[in-house]
């Protein structure tokens, strides 16, 4: 088999990729270890940035987003009993985020991929990466207990953090940049009108609290919780006992409950590698770099991403320059950089930490307070949560 690009993974990066390589009529063949049911079932982001919808509306897979999503305009931030708006919009000339989750992106693109007639092998086995530092990389892979080769032009790796792709890359030049936290989120979906129209970021001495949704009537709630915790000892009636101790009473007396659809611990973690491109070999997403979901920036990261190499490639079949492909790496990660920060901050000014004590929570009400009331520290704070440029 022979394609010009060789994608392996077919989450959200690998998807959008494909997409809008096939609607520029550049061959590309997806790999992906999964079945489609299990890439589909995965309950992750729910918030998009404004360069996200309109790579979505490019790939012609923005409709469903367009009409369904929930544009919001402002978050509130909870702390000491009570919640303040930063407006969003109003912080940064009208820009919205767009409350559509992963699995909606995911079924969208997967279906616009099978409408144009794009390839994806589901359920390969083994997929490894080969002689990318050359001219003639390939890609190996088992299909039904058969061993087959995919000889292609490049390999974009976006088989996300436990993926093949990084871990094919040459350890003399891979550096890689982390931080495990010590706590993890504890998220449930119910079947509930969602207690407020907008996101709510709780900070309580019991710990982070946020209030989320997918629709008018589906909630997605989640609460910090230690790494060690079993989602067998958390029955519905503890989380939502939980959820209402950390918001402020006023909020915690109109949350709608119900039985939960959906319940998981999720760790959270920073991480980058560098650089992203080796030879012909590209990572792309959460392949290349993790951060920690509070600040909703993992799925729009793998968007810029996406932009930057689509467009490199766009320039290297078009007019035959490489110099795309030369900055890809350089350029991706100058955005990384500046999400992983924000991401950090906002995990760390919202969290209760090991070490925050009775100090560290008055610390972090101080900075909330500060940066409700300062129109300096709200715009600093909007103009990275709606997404800075690509
Ligand atoms: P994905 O979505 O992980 O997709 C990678 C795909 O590659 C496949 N794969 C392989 N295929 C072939 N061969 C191999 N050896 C392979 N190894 C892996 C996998 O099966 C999979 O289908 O990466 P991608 O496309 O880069 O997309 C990134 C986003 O999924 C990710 O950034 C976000 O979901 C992160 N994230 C969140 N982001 C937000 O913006 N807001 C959130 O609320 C949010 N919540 C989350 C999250 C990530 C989570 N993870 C990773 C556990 C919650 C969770 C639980
Ligand atoms: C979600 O709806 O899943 C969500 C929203 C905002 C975040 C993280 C997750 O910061």
């Amino acid at each position: 088999m022979r394609t010009q690009v060789a994608i392996i993974g077919s989450g959200p990066s690998g998807l959008l990729l494909g997409q809008l390589l096939t609607n520029a009529g550049i061959d590309n063949v997806i790999l992906e270890r999964a079945t489609k049911a299990h890439v589909l079932e995965r309950i992750r982001a729910g918030v998009l940035e404004e360069g996200m919808c309109d790579l979505l509306d490019e790939a012609g897979a923005g409709a469903r987003m367009r009409a369904e999503g929930l544009a919001h305009e402002g978050i509130d931030l909870a702390f000491d009993g009570r919640r303040h708006r930063i407006d969003l919009a109003g912080l940064t000339d009208g820009k919205k985020v767009m409350v559509y989750g992963q699995t909606e992106v995911t079924q969208d693109l997967m279906d616009k991929r099978e409408q144009t007639g794009g390839v994806s092998v589901y359920e390969a086995a083994n997929v490894a990466p080969h002689d990318f530092d050359g001219a003639s990389p390939f890609v190996t892979f088992d299909k039904d207990g058969v061993t087959q080769r995919l000889d292609c032009d490049f390999i974009a790796g976006c088989d996300g953090y436990h993926g093949i792709a990084r871990k094919s890359a040459p350890a003399s030049v891979l550096k890689t940049y982390e931080r495990v936290y010590p706590f993890g989120w504890l998220g449930i979906i119910a079947e509930v009108a969602p207690v407020n129209h907008e996101l709510i970021y709780a900070n309580h001495p019991r710990g982070f609290a946020l209030c989320s949704m997918r629709s008018t009537t589906r909630s997605r709630y989640y609460v910090q919780v230690p790494l060690e915790e079993k989602i067998e000892d958390w029955p519905d009636d503890r989380f939502w006992d939980e959820l209402r101790l950390r918001l402020p009473a006023a909020t915690a007396e109109r949350v709608s409950t119900g039985p939960s659809v959906e319940k998981s611990i999720a760790p959270l973690r920073s991480f980058v590698a560098e650089p992203l491109r080796f030879g012909r070999l590209f990572l792309v997403g959460d392949a290349g770099h993790i951060v920690p979901p509070t600040g909703a920036k993992g799925l729009n990261l793998a968007a810029s991403d996406v932009r930057y190499l689509f467009d490199a490639l766009g320039e290297f079949y078009g007019e035959g320059s490489q110099a795309g492909l030369d900055a890809y790496s350089q350029r991706a990660l100058n955005r990384i950089w500046k999400a992983e920060r924000f991401s950090w901050w906002m995990t760390t000014l919202m969290h209760r930490f090991p070490d925050t004590g009775a100090f560290g929570q008055k610390i972090q009400e101080a900075e909330l307070d500060y940066l409700v009331h300062s129109r300096a520290a709200s715009t600093s704070l909007a103009e990275n949560y709606v997404g800075l440029p690509y």
